[in-house]
């Protein structure tokens, strides 16, 4: 075997060492996933595990016929999603991803790379040197910043994006999380137990494109004053 072969080998029996479970929260993203998935490398994770919150436009079917474990959620919101999904994870490692077109696949293999160096969490970041999202407006660009800067600031993480989805973190987290389900959603809250917790968080540049098929279910104003009452909450009132 050549020395590039063995080197390359040796690096996939280092990533095999992760098990990594690949999560999905899905609501009518049928025309995403047709479009992102079949980039996603399959080798390189152990379980894909669809959290599916109702959809009714073949997200479901779509999931099944391509082997996912596809979970129905029976709570409502995207947190409560998770924490249901949280149950089925088999692996030690949980990669989310949004599978409308704005999490890119391309980027997997970089962030369960970084994992492997013994990080507890790393995000793909938006804000990070050249990265970029074209997804965000106004309003979001805001509360993106926004939200990293108090953040950063009160719990003294060193985030330049504390709220997107597609990121990698240990599965010993969850032990962190309170028992009821915040509505602000995962990511504030496991950005801000990091950050308390000083546990080794990392991040890499990664875009966002824009989203693909159906329109946006989060809501801007809703979600920053849910995050707000979160950042209180965590500031106040939880150690
Ligand atoms: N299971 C489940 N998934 C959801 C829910 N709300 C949003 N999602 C999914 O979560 C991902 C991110 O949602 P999106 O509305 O794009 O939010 P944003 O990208 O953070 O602005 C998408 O794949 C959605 O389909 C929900 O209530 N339940
Ligand atoms: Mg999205």
């Amino acid at each position: 075997m050549s020395k590039a072969a063995e080197a390359e080998r040796s690096k996939t029996q280092a990533r095999k060492r992760l098990k990594v479970t690949l999560l999905l929260p899905t609501l009518n993203e049928r025309v995403g996933m047709e479009h992102v998935m079949p980039r996603v490398k399959p080798d390189l994770i152990d379980q894909f595990l669809v959290i599916d919150g109702g959809s009714t436009d073949g997200t479901i079917e779509y999931a099944e016929s391509q082997g996912y474990t596809v979970v129905r959620q029976k709570s409502k919101g995207i947190t409560g999603a998770y924490y249901e999904a949280l149950e089925h994870v088999t692996g030690d490692v949980i990669v989310a991803f949004s599978p409308d077109g704005n999490s890119v696949p391309e980027r997997i293999p970089d962030l369960i790379g970084k994992m492997e160096e013994g990080y507890d969490m790393v995000i793909v970041s938006r804000y990070l040197g050249e990265a970029k999202s074209d997804d965000d407006d106004l309003i979001t660009s805001f509360g993106n910043w926004f939200f990293t800067a108090a953040i950063n600031c009160l719990f003294g993480g060193h985030y330049t994006d504390s709220l997107v989805m597609f990121r990698a973190w240990k599965k010993e987290l969850i032990q962190q999380l309170p028992t009821n389900v915040p509505r602000a959603g995962l990511e504030p809250l496991i950005s801000i137990k990091c950050a308390k917790m000083k546990w080794n968080v990392a991040e890499i540049p990664g875009d966002e494109p824009k989203r693909i098929g159906s329109p946006r279910k989060m809501k801007p104003f809703r979600n920053g004053w849910d995050i707000l009452k979160l950042i209180f909450q965590e500031k106040f009132f939880s150690h």
